[in-house]
Protein backbone atom coordinates (compact mmCIF):
# COMPACT_ATOMS: atom_id res chain seq x y z
CA UNK A 1 0.00 0.00 0.00
CA UNK A 2 1.20 3.54 -0.71
CA UNK A 3 0.12 6.80 0.20
CA UNK A 4 1.71 10.21 -1.21
CA UNK A 5 0.43 13.27 -0.69
CA UNK A 6 0.45 16.45 -3.07
CA UNK A 7 0.40 20.19 -2.54
CA UNK A 8 -2.73 21.27 -5.06
CA UNK A 9 -3.66 24.48 -3.70
CA UNK A 10 -4.67 27.40 -1.35
CA UNK A 11 -7.68 28.15 -0.36
CA UNK A 12 -7.90 31.57 2.45
CA UNK A 13 -4.54 31.13 3.00
CA UNK A 14 -4.71 27.50 3.82
CA UNK A 15 -2.71 24.58 1.95
CA UNK A 16 -5.09 22.43 0.40
CA UNK A 17 -3.64 18.79 0.26
CA UNK A 18 -4.15 15.70 -1.92
CA UNK A 19 -3.91 12.56 -0.08
CA UNK A 20 -3.28 9.81 -2.81
CA UNK A 21 -4.03 5.98 -1.56
CA UNK A 22 -3.19 3.23 -3.66
CA UNK A 23 -3.26 -0.37 -3.51
CA UNK A 24 -1.18 -3.14 -5.13
CA UNK A 25 -3.14 -3.04 -7.93
CA UNK A 26 -3.79 0.47 -8.47
CA UNK A 27 -7.30 0.62 -6.70
CA UNK A 28 -7.40 3.66 -4.59
CA UNK A 29 -8.87 7.12 -3.81
CA UNK A 30 -7.65 10.58 -3.74
CA UNK A 31 -8.80 12.32 -0.73
CA UNK A 32 -8.45 16.46 0.64
CA UNK A 33 -7.75 17.53 4.10
CA UNK A 34 -10.81 20.39 2.72
CA UNK A 35 -13.96 19.10 3.43
CA UNK A 36 -12.72 15.51 3.55
CA UNK A 37 -13.28 15.54 -0.53
CA UNK A 38 -12.86 12.68 -2.47
CA UNK A 39 -12.02 13.65 -5.51
CA UNK A 40 -10.74 10.07 -7.26
CA UNK A 41 -11.72 6.88 -6.55
CA UNK A 42 -9.92 4.53 -9.38
CA UNK A 43 -11.35 1.19 -9.99
CA UNK A 44 -10.12 -1.11 -12.85
CA UNK A 45 -12.67 -2.55 -15.11
CA UNK A 46 -13.02 -5.43 -16.91
CA UNK A 47 -10.01 -5.46 -19.11
CA UNK A 48 -7.73 -3.61 -16.08
CA UNK A 49 -8.20 -0.24 -17.74
CA UNK A 50 -8.30 1.74 -14.06
CA UNK A 51 -10.53 4.96 -14.79
CA UNK A 52 -12.02 7.89 -11.91
CA UNK A 53 -15.46 6.60 -10.84
CA UNK A 54 -16.79 9.41 -9.24
CA UNK A 55 -17.15 13.14 -10.69
CA UNK A 56 -14.79 15.59 -10.59
CA UNK A 57 -13.79 19.23 -11.06
CA UNK A 58 -10.97 19.89 -13.33
CA UNK A 59 -9.80 23.18 -11.37
CA UNK A 60 -9.06 22.65 -7.83
CA UNK A 61 -10.49 26.10 -6.78
CA UNK A 62 -13.59 24.81 -8.17
CA UNK A 63 -13.82 23.32 -5.07
CA UNK A 64 -13.68 25.68 -2.85
CA UNK A 65 -16.91 26.49 -2.96
CA UNK A 66 -18.37 23.15 -4.40
CA UNK A 67 -21.49 23.98 -5.23
CA UNK A 68 -22.48 20.15 -5.12
CA UNK A 69 -20.80 19.05 -2.92
CA UNK A 70 -18.99 17.19 -4.99
CA UNK A 71 -17.38 14.12 -2.59
CA UNK A 72 -17.55 15.88 0.40
CA UNK A 73 -18.21 14.87 3.78
CA UNK A 74 -21.81 16.37 4.62
CA UNK A 75 -22.48 17.35 8.77
CA UNK A 76 -23.32 18.08 11.44
CA UNK A 77 -26.69 17.02 9.55
CA UNK A 78 -27.71 16.12 6.18
CA UNK A 79 -30.45 17.29 4.13
CA UNK A 80 -32.87 19.40 5.06
CA UNK A 81 -33.60 20.58 8.05
CA UNK A 82 -37.31 22.92 7.68
CA UNK A 83 -36.48 26.53 8.47
CA UNK A 84 -33.80 25.07 10.21
CA UNK A 85 -36.01 24.65 12.92
CA UNK A 86 -35.44 21.61 15.44
CA UNK A 87 -35.84 20.80 19.49
CA UNK A 88 -33.47 19.48 21.57
CA UNK A 89 -33.98 19.14 25.31
CA UNK A 90 -37.57 21.49 25.28
CA UNK A 91 -34.97 24.71 23.28
CA UNK A 92 -35.98 25.51 20.08
CA UNK A 93 -32.58 25.51 17.74
CA UNK A 94 -32.24 28.47 15.08
CA UNK A 95 -30.30 26.48 12.77
CA UNK A 96 -28.36 28.71 10.08
CA UNK A 97 -30.19 28.88 6.64
CA UNK A 98 -28.46 28.02 3.58
CA UNK A 99 -31.14 26.32 1.33
CA UNK A 100 -33.39 28.94 0.68
CA UNK A 101 -35.83 28.75 4.15
CA UNK A 102 -34.22 25.81 5.08
CA UNK A 103 -30.64 24.59 6.60
CA UNK A 104 -29.37 21.96 4.26
CA UNK A 105 -26.07 19.99 4.41
CA UNK A 106 -25.10 21.14 8.00
CA UNK A 107 -25.22 25.08 6.70
CA UNK A 108 -23.52 27.68 5.03
CA UNK A 109 -19.90 26.39 6.39
CA UNK A 110 -20.49 22.66 7.01
CA UNK A 111 -17.76 19.92 7.20
CA UNK A 112 -17.85 19.99 3.25
CA UNK A 113 -16.22 23.87 3.80
CA UNK A 114 -13.83 23.19 6.99
CA UNK A 115 -10.04 22.17 7.06
CA UNK A 116 -9.33 19.02 8.79
CA UNK A 117 -6.44 17.92 10.54
CA UNK A 118 -5.18 14.61 8.61
CA UNK A 119 -3.15 11.51 9.62
CA UNK A 120 -2.54 8.89 7.57
CA UNK A 121 -1.17 4.98 7.74
CA UNK A 122 -0.50 2.05 5.98
CA UNK A 123 0.19 -1.69 6.20
CA UNK A 124 0.40 -4.43 3.81
CA UNK A 125 -3.57 -5.48 4.50
CA UNK A 126 -4.81 -1.47 3.95
CA UNK A 127 -3.83 2.27 3.96
CA UNK A 128 -6.31 5.23 5.19
CA UNK A 129 -6.76 8.80 5.73
CA UNK A 130 -7.85 10.18 9.34
CA UNK A 131 -9.57 13.47 9.40
CA UNK A 132 -9.93 14.88 12.96
CA UNK A 133 -12.08 17.82 13.68
CA UNK A 134 -13.60 19.97 16.70
CA UNK A 135 -16.52 21.62 16.12
CA UNK A 136 -16.97 24.01 18.67
CA UNK A 137 -20.21 25.09 20.09
CA UNK A 138 -22.68 26.80 18.61
CA UNK A 139 -21.21 26.07 14.92
CA UNK A 140 -23.82 26.49 12.15
CA UNK A 141 -26.41 26.91 15.24
CA UNK A 142 -25.96 23.28 16.72
CA UNK A 143 -25.12 22.70 20.38
CA UNK A 144 -21.89 21.31 22.32
CA UNK A 145 -18.50 21.06 20.95
CA UNK A 146 -18.07 17.64 19.28
CA UNK A 147 -15.52 15.56 18.33
CA UNK A 148 -15.26 14.21 15.03
CA UNK A 149 -12.86 11.24 13.73
CA UNK A 150 -13.81 9.90 9.91
CA UNK A 151 -11.70 7.42 8.51
CA UNK A 152 -11.49 6.35 4.95
CA UNK A 153 -9.70 3.31 4.36
CA UNK A 154 -8.90 1.36 0.87
CA UNK A 155 -8.04 -2.70 1.10
CA UNK A 156 -6.30 -4.94 -1.13
CA UNK A 157 -9.96 -6.32 -2.07
CA UNK A 158 -10.69 -3.44 -4.18
CA UNK A 159 -12.84 -1.75 -1.02
CA UNK A 160 -13.23 1.94 0.17
CA UNK A 161 -14.71 1.98 4.08
CA UNK A 162 -15.69 4.99 4.86
CA UNK A 163 -16.57 5.41 9.23
CA UNK A 164 -18.09 7.81 11.36
CA UNK A 165 -17.46 8.27 14.77
CA UNK A 166 -18.50 11.91 17.08
CA UNK A 167 -19.12 12.60 20.52
CA UNK A 168 -20.32 15.66 22.26
CA UNK A 169 -20.60 17.29 25.51
CA UNK A 170 -24.17 18.42 24.85
CA UNK A 171 -26.99 16.87 23.65
CA UNK A 172 -26.85 17.80 20.32
CA UNK A 173 -27.67 16.36 16.34
CA UNK A 174 -25.45 14.85 14.16
CA UNK A 175 -25.98 12.79 10.66
CA UNK A 176 -23.01 12.38 8.43
CA UNK A 177 -22.23 11.80 5.03
CA UNK A 178 -20.19 11.60 2.32
CA UNK A 179 -21.41 13.22 -0.64
CA UNK A 180 -19.46 11.54 -3.74
CA UNK A 181 -21.54 11.36 -7.41
CA UNK A 182 -20.48 7.51 -9.15
CA UNK A 183 -20.66 7.03 -12.97
CA UNK A 184 -18.83 3.45 -13.32
CA UNK A 185 -18.18 3.87 -16.93
CA UNK A 186 -15.28 5.72 -16.08
CA UNK A 187 -14.15 9.29 -16.54
CA UNK A 188 -17.57 10.33 -16.65
CA UNK A 189 -17.57 8.76 -20.68
CA UNK A 190 -21.88 8.43 -20.16
CA UNK A 191 -24.50 9.50 -18.22
CA UNK A 192 -26.05 6.79 -15.17
CA UNK A 193 -29.43 5.98 -17.17
CA UNK A 194 -27.61 2.84 -18.30
CA UNK A 195 -26.07 1.54 -14.97
CA UNK A 196 -28.10 -1.16 -13.16
CA UNK A 197 -29.39 -0.34 -9.94
CA UNK A 198 -30.08 -2.84 -7.41
CA UNK A 199 -31.91 -1.25 -3.62
CA UNK A 200 -32.60 -3.46 -0.44
CA UNK A 201 -35.13 -1.05 0.36
CA UNK A 202 -39.30 -1.27 0.53
CA UNK A 203 -40.14 2.32 1.53
CA UNK A 204 -39.33 5.93 0.54
CA UNK A 205 -39.48 9.24 2.82
CA UNK A 206 -42.05 10.91 1.15
CA UNK A 207 -41.35 14.57 0.28
CA UNK A 208 -43.08 18.13 -0.14
CA UNK A 209 -42.93 20.63 -2.36
CA UNK A 210 -39.75 22.01 -0.67
CA UNK A 211 -38.00 18.61 -0.71
CA UNK A 212 -38.85 18.80 2.68
CA UNK A 213 -39.30 14.90 4.36
CA UNK A 214 -43.46 15.63 5.60
CA UNK A 215 -43.11 12.23 8.24
CA UNK A 216 -45.05 9.96 5.83
CA UNK A 217 -43.46 6.58 4.62
CA UNK A 218 -44.37 5.64 1.15
CA UNK A 219 -44.74 1.72 0.64
CA UNK A 220 -42.89 1.58 -3.61
CA UNK A 221 -43.46 -1.63 -4.58
CA UNK A 222 -44.16 -1.34 -8.36
CA UNK A 223 -43.51 2.26 -8.44
CA UNK A 224 -39.92 3.68 -10.54
CA UNK A 225 -38.39 3.85 -6.85
CA UNK A 226 -38.44 0.19 -6.51
CA UNK A 227 -35.61 -1.02 -7.48
CA UNK A 228 -35.48 -4.40 -5.50
CA UNK A 229 -35.11 -6.22 -8.69
CA UNK A 230 -32.57 -4.79 -10.45
CA UNK A 231 -32.88 -1.91 -13.02
CA UNK A 232 -31.63 0.60 -15.10
CA UNK A 233 -31.87 3.74 -13.75
CA UNK A 234 -33.38 5.29 -16.83
CA UNK A 235 -35.45 2.85 -16.78
CA UNK A 236 -38.48 4.71 -14.65
CA UNK A 237 -36.78 8.14 -14.06
CA UNK A 238 -39.28 10.32 -16.23
CA UNK A 239 -42.43 8.34 -15.42
CA UNK A 240 -45.56 10.59 -14.29
CA UNK A 241 -45.07 10.26 -10.98
CA UNK A 242 -45.83 13.16 -8.12
CA UNK A 243 -42.06 12.68 -6.02
CA UNK A 244 -39.99 12.43 -8.77
CA UNK A 245 -41.78 15.81 -10.46
CA UNK A 246 -40.59 17.07 -6.60
CA UNK A 247 -36.89 16.29 -6.91
CA UNK A 248 -36.48 16.53 -10.84
CA UNK A 249 -35.49 13.25 -11.08
CA UNK A 250 -34.38 10.73 -7.62
CA UNK A 251 -33.42 13.21 -5.49
CA UNK A 252 -35.35 11.07 -2.09
CA UNK A 253 -34.25 9.04 0.91
CA UNK A 254 -35.27 5.14 0.90
CA UNK A 255 -35.09 3.02 3.91
CA UNK A 256 -33.01 0.23 4.00
CA UNK A 257 -34.30 -3.37 5.17
CA UNK A 258 -32.27 -4.78 7.87
CA UNK A 259 -29.59 -7.32 8.09
CA UNK A 260 -25.75 -7.36 7.03
CA UNK A 261 -26.54 -8.45 3.50
CA UNK A 262 -25.55 -6.01 0.35
CA UNK A 263 -28.25 -3.07 0.33
CA UNK A 264 -27.14 -1.87 -2.62
CA UNK A 265 -25.49 -2.62 -5.67
CA UNK A 266 -24.93 -0.46 -8.89
CA UNK A 267 -23.28 -2.35 -11.92
CA UNK A 268 -22.24 -0.68 -15.95
CA UNK A 269 -22.62 -3.66 -18.70
CA UNK A 270 -19.70 -1.61 -20.99
CA UNK A 271 -17.18 -1.18 -18.48
CA UNK A 272 -18.43 -4.57 -16.51
CA UNK A 273 -17.13 -2.45 -13.29
CA UNK A 274 -19.62 -3.49 -9.92
CA UNK A 275 -20.09 -1.54 -7.02
CA UNK A 276 -21.37 -3.15 -3.60
CA UNK A 277 -22.69 -1.54 -0.86
CA UNK A 278 -22.80 -2.35 2.69
CA UNK A 279 -23.77 0.19 5.86
CA UNK A 280 -25.01 0.28 9.14
CA UNK A 281 -27.02 3.33 8.44
CA UNK A 282 -30.58 2.64 8.39
CA UNK A 283 -31.34 4.93 4.66
CA UNK A 284 -29.66 6.50 1.83
CA UNK A 285 -30.82 9.39 -0.30
CA UNK A 286 -29.44 8.61 -3.93
CA UNK A 287 -29.50 12.09 -6.23
CA UNK A 288 -29.30 11.59 -10.02
CA UNK A 289 -27.32 15.28 -10.58
CA UNK A 290 -30.75 16.37 -11.57
CA UNK A 291 -29.78 20.60 -11.25
CA UNK A 292 -26.15 20.00 -12.23
CA UNK A 293 -23.56 23.19 -11.89
CA UNK A 294 -21.35 24.90 -14.53
CA UNK A 295 -17.90 24.12 -12.66
CA UNK A 296 -15.73 22.08 -15.92
CA UNK A 297 -15.10 18.85 -15.00
CA UNK A 298 -12.01 16.93 -15.34
CA UNK A 299 -13.25 15.41 -19.01
CA UNK A 300 -12.84 18.97 -20.16
CA UNK A 301 -17.09 19.09 -20.55
CA UNK A 302 -19.76 21.14 -17.43
CA UNK A 303 -22.28 18.37 -16.03
CA UNK A 304 -25.38 17.81 -17.57
CA UNK A 305 -28.14 16.14 -15.42
CA UNK A 306 -28.19 12.72 -14.84
CA UNK A 307 -24.48 12.65 -15.48
CA UNK A 308 -23.82 10.74 -11.88
CA UNK A 309 -25.70 9.39 -9.02
CA UNK A 310 -24.89 10.65 -5.43
CA UNK A 311 -24.86 7.66 -2.66
CA UNK A 312 -25.60 9.36 0.40
CA UNK A 313 -25.85 6.74 3.55
CA UNK A 314 -27.53 8.21 6.16
CA UNK A 315 -29.91 8.75 8.82
CA UNK A 316 -33.26 10.34 7.31
CA UNK A 317 -32.86 14.34 6.57
CA UNK A 318 -34.51 15.52 9.91
CA UNK A 319 -37.43 17.08 7.61
CA UNK A 320 -40.00 19.84 9.16
CA UNK A 321 -41.49 19.78 12.95
CA UNK A 322 -38.67 17.21 14.67
CA UNK A 323 -40.00 14.70 12.25
CA UNK A 324 -36.92 12.71 11.96
CA UNK A 325 -34.79 14.55 14.31
CA UNK A 326 -34.50 11.50 16.90
CA UNK A 327 -32.49 9.74 14.36
CA UNK A 328 -30.08 12.52 14.34
CA UNK A 329 -30.08 13.28 18.26
CA UNK A 330 -26.69 12.66 19.81
CA UNK A 331 -26.88 12.06 23.73
CA UNK A 332 -24.01 13.56 25.30
CA UNK A 333 -21.15 11.46 25.87
CA UNK A 334 -22.62 8.91 23.54
CA UNK A 335 -20.80 7.93 20.60
CA UNK A 336 -22.09 8.84 16.98
CA UNK A 337 -21.02 5.11 15.19
CA UNK A 338 -21.58 4.32 11.39
CA UNK A 339 -19.74 2.44 8.14
CA UNK A 340 -20.26 2.35 4.76
CA UNK A 341 -18.76 0.07 2.39
CA UNK A 342 -18.16 0.51 -1.23
CA UNK A 343 -16.85 -3.00 -2.54
CA UNK A 344 -15.25 -3.03 -6.26
CA UNK A 345 -15.22 -5.79 -8.61
CA UNK A 346 -16.44 -7.19 -12.10
CA UNK A 347 -19.35 -8.84 -13.83
C1 LIG B 1 -29.94 19.26 -2.91
C2 LIG B 1 -30.22 17.88 -2.32
C3 LIG B 1 -29.56 16.83 -3.13
C4 LIG B 1 -28.07 17.14 -3.30
C5 LIG B 1 -27.89 18.55 -3.87
C6 LIG B 1 -26.43 18.93 -3.96
O1 LIG B 1 -30.61 19.33 -4.13
O2 LIG B 1 -31.60 17.63 -2.25
O3 LIG B 1 -29.71 15.56 -2.49
O4 LIG B 1 -27.45 17.04 -2.03
O5 LIG B 1 -28.54 19.49 -3.05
Amino acid sequence: MEILKFLVGEFNGKKVESYNLRNSKGFGINALNYGGIITDVLVPDKDGVIENVVMKYKDINSYKENPSYYGALIGRTSGRIAEGKVTINDNVLELNKNYGVNQGHGGAIGFSKKFLDVITNANEEEAYIEFNYLSPCGEEGYPGNLNLKVRYTITENNELKLSYKATCDENTLVNLTNHSYFNLSGNCKENILSHYLYLDSDFLVELNENEVPTGEIIEIEGTPFDFTNPKTIGRDIEEDDYQLKIGQGYDHCWILNGGNDVKMRLYHKESGRKMDVYTNQNSVVLYSLNFPDEEILECNKKPSRRDALAIETQSPPIGRDNIFAKYSFLKKGEEYNKETIYKFTTI
